[in-house]
């Protein structure tokens, strides 16, 4: 397939990349750096260094037999982004070219409102360009599992069949999320629903849990060249790759709040294979479909708590959990049930965060804990913008 990726350059989108292209597929990445501007603004930058798109792909290319493309371009850019899609002409469209980060989002009015410019504009512009260029491509676009919040009945996958004063209907299932981050991706999602029903695009909107990790058989082969980015900060980093470097650097792990707070989460393999049964399934005309897409959900204390239980074997007995005032204002005590059965019954088979696989990732963030910067820990942004 031809498959455009966009936000190529992301802890999501370079992986993303190299799958597709050892399996066959004609794979153009598509980046403007946004996310490379802010870690500079906050000073922030991953545990690992890792290479430009420019160097990744060169070095991609130079060992691979199907190469990939990109362009640096951004989707605020609606001549770039029709242009791009008359001359690629993609059958398959990963988008996950957002600004991804919940804190940045509740940072300022000004981080707020380019949050939601970049976020919903972008897509908006894309769904244009599909619309004059593509209106058969299948959109697969990077959602959130935050766009529900928790709400005290199960979360379905994107949808709610709703029976009120005797009367039946199929409604897209009512939102509450966290952050502006979180809201643009609501936004995004109405957008998209809309674009279906009125136009006969078809997209598969995927919500997702936080990802984790960083080892996909890719970037295994060669860290030095092809490795995405691990973030720990309080900007971009998510909480599971935050405690486990904050243990291997000896520090406590960081829970905000009560740490009752469920999320679900999955691993970065996870999230490609995901992605990948999205592109075998094309929605038919007019469908906007929704998977939430993770594996394992679960309270914030019992995965540091998972996490210090493994590290205690490995030698790690100076960390320890610390319930910190939170920064966030969010529920930390809920009722959490939400769904992921369509991806199960297309074939996904989970990789367990058993002790296995955080032995596999203590052991990456130890051969980089030289380059931890300790200050870039400390959750700077809080949500009441005291
Ligand atoms: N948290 C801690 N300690 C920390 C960091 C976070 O307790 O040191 C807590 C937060 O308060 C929150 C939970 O962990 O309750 C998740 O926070 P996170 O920073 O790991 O993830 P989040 O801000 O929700 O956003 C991340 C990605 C975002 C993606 C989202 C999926 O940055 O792009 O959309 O995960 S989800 O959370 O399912 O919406």
């Amino acid at each position: 397939m031809k498959i455009l990726i966009l936000g190529g350059d992301g802890y999501l989108g370079w992986p993303t990349s190299m799958f597709f292209s050892i399996r066959g597929h004609k794979i153009c990445a598509v980046d403007n750096f946004v996310k490379r501007k802010i870690e500079v603004e906050f000073g922030v930058q991953p545990l690992s260094e890792i290479k430009n798109l420019h160097q990744r792909v060169k070095a991609w290319n130079a060992k691979s037999k199907n190469k990939i493309t990109y362009k640096v371009g951004d989707l605020l850019n609606y001549r770039f982004l029709d242009k791009l899609l008359e001359e690629f002409r993609p059958e398959a469209i990963i988008h996950y070219a957002e600004q991804p980060s919940a804190p940045y989002s509740m940072g300022s009015h000004e981080k707020a409102v380019f949050t939601q410019y970049n976020n919903v504009i972008g897509n908006l512009n894309l769904l244009f360009a599909i619309k004059r260029n593509c209106p058969k491509v299948h959109l697969i676009k990077l959602g959130t599992l935050g766009e529900y919040g928790t709400p005290n009945i199960d979360i379905e996958e994107g949808w709610l069949n709703l029976e009120h004063n005797g009367r039946k209907d199929r409604v897209l299932f009512p939102k509450k999320p966290g952050s502006f981050y979180h809201l643009s991706k609501v936004h995004d999602s109405a957008n998209i629903e809309f674009a279906c029903r009125i136009w006969g695009l078809r997209s598969t909107d995927l919500n997702q849990g936080v990802v984790y990790g960083l080892y996909t058989d890719e970037i295994a082969a060669d860290v030095e060249n092809l490795s995405t980015s691990f973030h720990y900060d309080g900007i971009f980093g998510t909480f599971i790759n935050r405690f486990i470097t904050q243990m291997v650097s000896n520090n406590n792990l960081t829970v905000y709040g009560k740490g009752n707070q469920k999320r679900g989460f999955l691993n970065l393999i996870d999230t490609l294979k995901c992605v990948e049964i999205a592109t075998k399934n094309l929605p038919d005309k007019g469908e906007f479909r929704v998977y939430n897409q993770f594996t394992e959900f679960s309270s914030l204390n019992e995965i540091a708590d998972r996490i210090l239980k493994v590290g205690k074997k490995l030698g790690y007995k100076k960390s320890k959990r610390v319930n910190v005032p939170n920064p966030r204002i969010e529920m930390e005590d809920h009722y959490y049930n939400p769904k992921n059965t369509h991806l199960l019954s297309l074939g996904l088979k989970p990789i367990k965060f058993d002790e296995k696989e955080i032995i596999r990732n203590i052991k990456f963030v130890e051969k980089y804990i030289k380059n931890l910067d300790k200050d870039i820990f400390e959750a700077k942004i809080k949500w009441s913008l005291k």
